[in-house]
């Protein structure tokens, strides 16, 4: 039985050697991006047992997403390997501040393909925790429904959920969509982690505890606004706060530090840890994460964790 259980789309990625505009970069790096796999990846560094759940091509790219997973010891025993559709890649450039520009190759990817004939419950409901994103809600009509199966599937035995909103707009038909789609995920999950960019379009309130309210109002038991450097609000029905983020030396590659947050806060919940505590592990995972290039490459061992953790604890 795995702890967590996850589903989505792995790509190939490519991340520019040197700065620009995409269209002029000539020298890339293959790295792995999938937002839900990089949960995966990051909880099972923490030696939790992690599986995902997904569909790749039969080329090099799906033979790529496999050797990295298992060398991560997630487990990929409900991932298909189709033969008829591509594994997804998409390219990121190379930026000394901000966000960088990600362009996708993903439209009939193998992940899209992935049908609710393919959903097998047993890989969910055998696992103590779900973690879902708003990216699978926006691939496909095939990938919305497996999503749907997952938290149809758990609700009924009370498995916890945490959702990342993780708003893809290029991914969507219309904002009215992706607001209402994801929204209808969020409000059955137990654990809603928007960051403050994405809960404003989602709730069309602008601050982090109007925000937290609207989904707490809407039965969600824990709502955490991620804030960038200004660390993260917290509210649950008896409680509220806000926690500082960890000092960050060079920010290089901000893409993974939601998914960061998400690992810390996941793996907290196992240990029973404070509501507090589990956001502040959440923020040090995302400050780790900024700090290196790709998106998973800075995430910790509970080693390394624990004693990054301890270099700010007074
Ligand atoms: O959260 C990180 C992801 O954005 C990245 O890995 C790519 O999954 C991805 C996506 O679909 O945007």
């Amino acid at each position: 039985n795995l702890d967590v259980t996850t589903f989505g789309e792995a790509m190939a990625m490519f991340i520019a050697e040197e700065p620009g505009p995409l269209h002029e970069v000539s020298r890339y790096y293959r790295e792995l991006a999938g937002a839900e796999i990089n949960v995966a990846i990051g909880l099972a560094r923490l030696g939790l047992k992690s599986g995902w759940a997904s569909k790749v091509g039969d080329d090099s790219f799906g033979k790529f997403v496999m050797e990295r997973l298992k060398n991560e010891n997630v487990d990929t025993s409900c991932v298909v390997i189709d033969d008829k559709y591509p594994t997804g890649f998409q390219i990121k450039s190379k930026v000394l501040v901000g966000d960088p520009e990600v362009q996708y190759f993903r439209k009939g990817s193998a992940a899209s393909y992935m049908r609710k004939e393919e959903f097998k419950e047993n890989f969910f409901l055998n696992s103590s925790h779900v973690h879902l994103t708003g990216i699978p809600l926006a691939i496909s009509k095939y990938a919305k429904e497996f999503a749907s199966c997952i938290v149809r599937s758990v609700l009924k035995k009370r498995i916890p959920i945490s959702f990342d909103p993780n708003l893809r707009p290029a991914l969507w038909n219309s904002e009215q969509e992706m607001i209402s789609v994801v929204n209808d995920f969020a409000f059955k999950s137990n654990f809603v982690l928007p960051g403050l960019k994405e809960g404003r379009i989602l709730t069309g309130y602008e601050h982090p505890r109007d925000i937290a309210s609207f989904y707490l109002d809407h039965g969600v038991e824990a709502v955490i606004v991620k804030l960038g450097e200004k660390g993260t609000f917290y509210k649950t029905s008896h409680e509220e706060g806000q926690v500082d983020s960890f000092p960050v030396e060079r920010v290089v590659d901000t893409v993974g530090a939601g998914d960061g947050f998400s690992v810390g806060f996941i793996s907290a919940l196992f240990e029973n840890l404070s509501i507090y505590e589990s956001v502040r592990r959440g923020n040090a995972i995302g400050a780790l994460a900024v700090q290196s290039y790709g998106d998973y490459n800075g995430y910790p061992t509970k080693q390394q964790l624990d004693n990054f953790m301890a270099m700010y604890t007074s």
